[in-house]
C-alpha cells in the first residue's frame, strides 16, 4: 500500500473478490490537485479502472485516501451557471414529491449549499468534508457539518435532530469506498416512508460517449441501473423510480425507499436494465472493446491538437477534473496549450496537475482572442457555444466528448 492509496481484492457492491482490470489510463496526479507552482511536488497515482466479475459493477482499482483529496477541495459547484439551474429544478421536483412544511432535509456531500439554499419551509442539513467548501454554504444561510458521511454520523444526527424524509447524494456516492456503511447510514437516518434520492454519472452514457475524461480518482464507481438495484436490495432497499438528467456528460438519478414502503417499481427501471443487458454490459469483452476504442480516441484527439497548434494558439476552457485527465491521458501540455481560463476564483492563477498549465480568469480568453480554445468542459457545451458567440466570429472550439470535432 502507498501512503497515498490502497489497492482492492474486493468488488464494493457484492464484496466478491472478482476484480476484473480493463483500463489503464496511466500514473496522473488527482484530477482537482491544482497546484500553486509548476515547481510544486505532486503525487502521481496509477488510475486502473476494473469490473466486477460477478456483478459487472464498474470500479477503481485503488482508494486514494479521501482526506488526500477532498479536505480542500477547489471544486464549487456555484461556478457552473447551468448547475445552478440543474438543482433549482432538481429541489422543485424533490419538495413536490415528497415534502411537507416542517421536514427534515439532508444532503450528503452538499458542497457550497447550491442545492439545499433551494429548499423552503423545511429543515436542511448539508453534510460537506471539505472545510473551504463548507464555508461557502455555511455563508449563504446552509447549515453545513463539515465531515465525510458514515452510519456513525448518521446516528448521531438522527440522536440530535430527527430522522429525513428526504436525503440526497449528488455526484457523491460514486466518490465512496466503503458503499456498506453509507447504506448503513442511510438505513439509520432514514424515516421508514423516506427517500434516498442518489444522481451520479451513469456508467451507460460514459460507455456511449467514450467519456474516459470522467475517470479518475475521485470517482470510485462508475454505475449502472444493475450496481444500484443490486446495492439497494442488499439493503433492504428498492430502486422505485429512475430518470435520466442531461448534466455532467449525462447522469443518472434514481429514487430508493425502503422496500416495504414502495406500492410499485417504475418502468423506467426496469427498461434501463433490458437496455444494460442489450448492450452486454454483463459481458467482460464489452469493457476491453471500450478500453481499446478509448485508446483510439487518444491518438486521435492528440493528432488533431497536434496539428492545430501548427496552425495558430490554443487555449483551454474550463479547468474541470475530467479536464485533467485528458490533458494527461493525451499527454498534452504547455507546448501545445498556452493556458486554461476558468471561472472558479479558486483555480485562477494554479497551475493545472500533471501538466502545468497555467490556469487563468475568462478575461484572459477574451484578451489572448486565440485561433482555437479546447473546450475542455465540453459537458455545458451548448451553453459555452452560445456565451462565445463572438469568439466564433473567428476562433474555432475543438469539442473532445463525445464526438472529436472544430466548431
Ligand atoms: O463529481 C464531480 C463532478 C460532477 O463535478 C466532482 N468530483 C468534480 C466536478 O467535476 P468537474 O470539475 O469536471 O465539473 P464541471 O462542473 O464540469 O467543471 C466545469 C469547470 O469549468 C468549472 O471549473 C467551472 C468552469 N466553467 C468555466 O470556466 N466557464 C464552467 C462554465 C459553464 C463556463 O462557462
Amino acid at each position: 500500500m502507498s501512503e497515498h492509496y490502497e489497492r482492492r481484492s474486493k468488488c464494493r457492491i457484492c464484496l466478491d473478490p472478482v476484480l476484473e482490470d480493463f483500463l489503464d489510463l496511466g500514473e496522473i496526479p488527482p484530477a482537482n490537485g491544482f497546484v500553486s507552482s509548476p515547481d510544486q511536488d505532486e503525487v502521481y497515482i496509477p488510475l486502473v479502472v476494473s469490473v466486477c466479475r460477478n456483478c459487472s459493477h464498474v470500479q477503481l482499482r485503488n482508494t486514494v485516501d479521501r482526506q488526500f483529496l477532498f479536505s480542500d477541495y477547489p471544486y464549487f459547484s456555484s461556478r457552473s451557471s447551468p448547475i445552478e439551474k440543474h438543482f433549482e429544478t432538481y429541489a422543485d421536483k424533490i419538495t413536490d414529491r415528497y415534502l411537507d412544511n416542517g421536514d427534515f432535509v439532508v444532503e450528503i456531500g452538499s458542497n457550497d449549499g447550491v442545492l439545499l439554499k433551494n429548499f423552503e419551509n423545511v429543515d436542511i442539513l448539508g453534510i460537506e468534508p471539505a472545510e473551504n467548501v463548507a464555508a461557502v454554504a455555511e455563508e449563504r444561510g446552509v447549515p453545513t457539518r463539515t465531515d465525510f458521511f458514515s452510519e456513525k454520523i448518521a446516528l448521531d444526527v438522527a440522536s440530535e435532530e430527527r430522522r429525513a424524509e428526504v436525503i440526497m447524494a449528488n455526484n457523491v456516492v460514486g466518490h465512496v469506498d466503503d458503499l456498506q456503511d453509507l447504506m448503513r447510514g442511510i438505513d439509520a437516518l432514514l424515516t421508514d416512508e423516506g427517500a434516498f434520492v442518489v444522481e451520479v454519472p451513469y456508467f451507460v452514457d460514459l460507455y456511449n460517449g467514450g467519456e474516459f475524461d470522467t475517470i479518475y480518482h475521485e470517482h470510485i464507481s462508475y454505475f449502472s441501473m444493475r450496481s444500484f438495484a443490486k446495492l439497494a436490495n442488499s439493503h433492504g432497499f428498492t430502486v422505485a423510480d429512475a430518470e435520466r438528467v442531461q448534466v455532467h456528460g449525462g447522469t443518472i438519478r434514481v429514487y430508493m425507499q425502503r422496500t416495504e414502503a414502495v406500492e410499485e417499481r417504475s418502468a423506467l427501471v426496469e427498461d434501463l436494465l433490458t437496455l444494460e443487458r442489450a448492450m452486454d454490459l454483463d459481458q467482460l469483452d464489452t469493457y476491453h472493446e471500450f478500453a481499446d476504442s478509448v485508446g483510439r480516441r487518444r491518438e486521435q484527439i492528440r493528432e488533431l491538437i497536434q496539428e492545430l497548434s501548427s496552425r495558430g494558439d490554443i487555449v483551454g476552457y474550463g479547468a474541470p477534473a475530467k479536464g485533467n485527465i485528458l490533458l494527461n491521458y493525451c499527454d498534452l501540455g504547455t507546448d501545445v496549450i498556452d493556458f486554461i481560463a476558468d471561472t472558479t476564483p479558486a483555480k485562477q492563477g494554479s497551475y493545472a496537475p500533471g501538466t502545468n498549465i497555467p490556469v487563468r480568469r475568462p478575461e484572459e480568453f477574451e484578451d489572448a482572442d486565440p485561433d482555437y480554445a479546447l473546450l475542455l468542459a465540453w459537458n455545458y457545451r451548448d451553453a459555452i457555444l452560445e456565451k462565445e458567440r463572438e469568439f466564433r466570429k473567428d476562433g474555432r472550439f475543438v469539442i473532445p466528448i463525445p464526438h472529436l470535432d472544430v466548431v
